[in-house]
């Protein structure tokens, strides 16, 4: 059975199989979370970035993890949110269920995720965490080596919001 937890703190410090990066189209770096992995990578990280020439919104592509104490990083990229009618909700399930399969093809079996796109990206907190986590939970369904996914918060709010709808039960 897979598990999805909730985890308060710096995806920086997690010992999981892949951390998920909510970087930018250019995977160049940026700040936030984006940020936080470039730092303590190191970089090495930077480095190989570079060659990946890029990344479209709700797509993923996998590096090293240098410096962290995580295996890989997925560096997957939200979209801004422009008010709702621009796709955002599915290139936002879309950030999360890439980096799944491709955590999966990669025979993973542990991944942690920040709150994509709920910083600097501006999405909504609430259906954010609604749109995460029923994409987790129906990726769950298909690639059967993840056993366990960590939505990483990093502010009372989402460890509120999240608490709250994965103690509710699911539909
Ligand atoms: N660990 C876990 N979560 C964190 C950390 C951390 N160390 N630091 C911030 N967060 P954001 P976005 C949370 O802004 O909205 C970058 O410049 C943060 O509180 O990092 O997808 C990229 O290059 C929030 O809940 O990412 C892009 O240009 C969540 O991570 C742009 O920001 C996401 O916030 C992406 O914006």
């Amino acid at each position: 059975m897979s598990k999805i937890n909730v985890i308060s703190g710096d995806i920086c410090t997690l010992e999981v199989d892949a951390i998920v990066n909510a970087a930018n189209t250019t995977l160049l770096g940026g700040e936030g979370v984006d940020g936080a992995i470039h730092r303590t990578a190191g970089p090495g990280l930077i480095e190989e970035c570079r060659n990946l020439r890029g990344c479209p919104i709700g797509q993923a592509k996998i590096t090293s993890a240098y410096n962290l104490p995580c295996k890989f990083v997925i560096h997957t990229v939200g979209p801004v949110w422009k008010g709702g009618d621009f796709g955002e909700e599915g290139l936002l399930a879309s950030a999360y269920t890439n980096p799944i399969r491709i955590a999966d093809n990669m025979k993973l079996h542990s991944i942690a995720f920040p709150n994509i796109s709920t910083g600097i990206y501006s999405f909504p907190k609430e259906l954010a965490a609604a749109i995460s986590i029923t994409a987790v939970r129906k990726a769950l369904k298909k690639y059967k080596s993840i056993k366990e996914v960590l939505f990483c918060v990093f502010d009372e709010e989402n460890l509120e919001i999240y608490n709250r709808i994965l103690s509710e039960p699911s539909p």
